[in-house]
Order: C-alpha cells, then structure tokens, then sequence
C-alpha cells in the first residue's frame, strides 16, 4: 500500500500530537554499511541553518515549533514548558543542569545495574550521571515482539516514518514524513532500497503500550514513544531537557552520550525550549569543521534487548541501530532528578 500523502500547506500546520515527535527529540538514519564506518553515500550533516528540502508531493512535512530561541520567560513555549514540569523557568533549568554537571566525574563507560527499586533508581539518578538498568525490561511482553509478530497483530496500525535525509533537517523547522501502515512500513524497509531507511521514530503507538510495565521511577512522565526500524536508522547528536529511561525490546542499538555542559564543544542549537541539537556526528567526526569537538567528552555504549538506558536530562546523546530494532522511552515531566530538589527551581503558583 503506498504511503498516504499530503503536502505542506503554506502556513500555520502542526502535525498530528500522535506523531510530533519534533517536540522533543531529533532524529536519524543510517545505512546498511558496517555501524562503525562512515557511509560516503549519505550525504554530510549539515550546518546550521538547515535549507529546506525539495518538497516532492508524496511527502508530509512535520513543522516543529523551533526556529528562535527561547531564552525569554515571555516566551510561551518556554513558560508551558516550565509549568507542565513544575519548574520557575526552562532557561534557569538549562542552566543549572549545565552547572551541576561541571562537578561529575569523567565517564570512561556506562555501568550496569540490576533493577533498582524506586528509591535506589533515584538515589543512583540523583548522581547526575547515565546507568543501564538490567533485570526490569527483559519481563515485558515487548520483549518477546518479533517482526512477524508486528506484522500480523498490528500490520494496520497507522505509522509516521521519517523519510529522506532525516538527518541532515533532524533540527530543521520542518522535515519529510510519510503516514503509512505498519505493515507498509515493514515491507518499505524489508526491501532496504533507501541509503538512509525510514524511520518510525518518536511515535505514540497506543496499540503496544500495554506490552510495557513502566517502573515508577519518576513521579510524572510523558506517554511511551515508540522507535522501531532497521539497522542504520540513527537519530543524531541532541539533548532533551527531561530525565529519560530508554527501553530496548529488541534488537541492539549504539549510543553516544555527552554530559550537558559540554554543549560548549559541540555547535548546539536550540530547537524547541527542551530540545538542543549539534551537527557534529561522533561516528563520523569532521574537526576540521568542528574543531572544538575534539574536547566534548562522547562515551559510547551499546543497549542490547531487554535493557534500559538512564539518559539524564541535559546529556547529548546519538543513537544507531545495530540491527532491526524496537525501542520506547519516557520522559520525565518534572525537577530533574540530578538537581537534588533544588527549591530555587520549583514552581510556587
Ligand atoms: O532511539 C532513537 O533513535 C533515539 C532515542 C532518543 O533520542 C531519546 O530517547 O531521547
């Protein structure tokens, strides 16, 4: 079945809520090529400001809320943002989660822990640095999802897949989606023919919410966001400004994680109030046109099925698919956990 189509009105169109993924998160892609290597037939990540891309007919463009920077109170994106998490501003937020991470430790790898109940998962997040909790995800029902399974009980799910170069506009004000079945979908990437492979990424998809048992670790969160796709989707270098636990069903993936203050090495930008992108690509690295780069402190990890990363609010992260894979997060939607309660931060109204 080919993809449902719709074109970009001219002004004032948002993506469905199911689908914009672009309030929080960035995004992707990859190749069939060997995870580690750079793929000379994908185009270089581009510096920003991103140029629009080619607008073909078949393609729906996600308009994401980014284009100035909101460091003003006044600014109501900023202002909702602040309120839905409790805090007095996201600007002083930002700031403070920069400023306690000055004081981490360097990370030379990401630790693993076995299934820390509530308090020991908040005590251990409160250190302000990433941990893989084993032993929690490997229970759920998700866990034993299989791509034919996704096939026949949820072919007709209505997807949003990330098409063309996703990576180079992942932080453009609008970029290429295409609406489409699952099982379209799944018969789109099965025949592998795209450099960069479409990606389902960042998407509500009611119908597998009820194959994950969320821990409480968090006192308020947003809905599961769900990440399925090939090997070679990638989701390129940003930061959200919410704790975040990252589940991984099944296949592998590969993450590069940066504390936040390093921000300063790696030509961020704001995109929306929680979330900042870089164009800089550790897998690929370009120094000479990022040569501040070289001091941003990237550790590498690989989450493998059945686990689940802690991405504290704040850290750079960029991820790849190993393999096929199926992944959901949660973000917090509150004080981040690495600011200990500061009461400066929280919200009195
Ligand atoms: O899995 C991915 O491709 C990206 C996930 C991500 O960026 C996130 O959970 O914040």
């Amino acid at each position: 079945m080919p993809p449902a189509t719709r074109r970009r009105p001219a002004t004032g169109w948002r993506a469905p809520a199911r689908s914009a993924w672009w309030r929080r998160s960035s995004c992707t892609a990859a190749s069939s090529r060997s995870a580690s290597q750079p793929d000379a037939r994908l185009p270089p990540r581009r510096a920003f400001p991103y140029d629009a891309d080619p607008d073909p007919a078949s393609t729906t463009y996600e308009t994401a809320p980014v284009t100035q920077p909101s460091t003003s109170c006044s600014d109501p994106r900023a202002h909702k943002a602040a309120r839905v998490r409790g805090v007095t501003s996201i600007a002083a937020m930002r700031a403070a989660i920069r400023a306690v991470a000055r004081d981490l430790p360097p990370l030379s790898a990401v630790p693993r822990t076995t299934m820390p109940g509530r308090a020991a998962f908040q005590a251990r997040a409160a250190e302000g640095l990433p941990f893989i909790v084993t032993g929690l995800v490997d229970r759920w029902p998700l866990c034993t999802v299989t791509r034919d399974m996704l096939r026949a009980r949820f072919g007709d799910v209505p997807v949003r897949a990330r098409v063309g170069d996703y990576i180079g506009t992942a932080f453009a004000p609008d970029r290429a989606m295409h609406d489409m079945t699952l099982r379209a979908y799944l018969d789109l990437v099965a025949a592998g023919t795209e450099a960069l492979p479409p990606y389902v990424g960042n998407l509500e998809i009611g119908a597998l919410n009820g194959m994950c048992h969320w821990p409480g670790y968090f006192s308020k969160m947003g809905p599961p966001r769900f990440w399925l796709g090939p090997a070679g989707t990638v989701t390129p270098l940003h930061c959200d400004y919410d704790d975040n636990i990252f589940a991984q069903a099944l296949g592998t993936k590969r993450i590069f994680l940066a504390p936040p203050h390093h921000d300063e090495f790696l030509y961020t930008r704001e995109a929306n109030p929680v979330l900042h992108g870089s164009p800089f690509d550790p897998e690929n690295p370009d120094y000479d046109r990022y040569p501040l780069a070289r001091r941003a402190a990237l550790v590498e990890c690989t989450v493998s099925p059945g686990e689940m990363l802690y991405v504290p609010a704040g850290w750079y992260h960029q991820v790849r698919a190993l393999t096929f894979s199926l992944s959901v997060n949660r973000w917090a939607r509150a004080l981040p956990l690495a600011l200990k309660g500061d009461p400066a931060l929280r919200r009195h109204d």
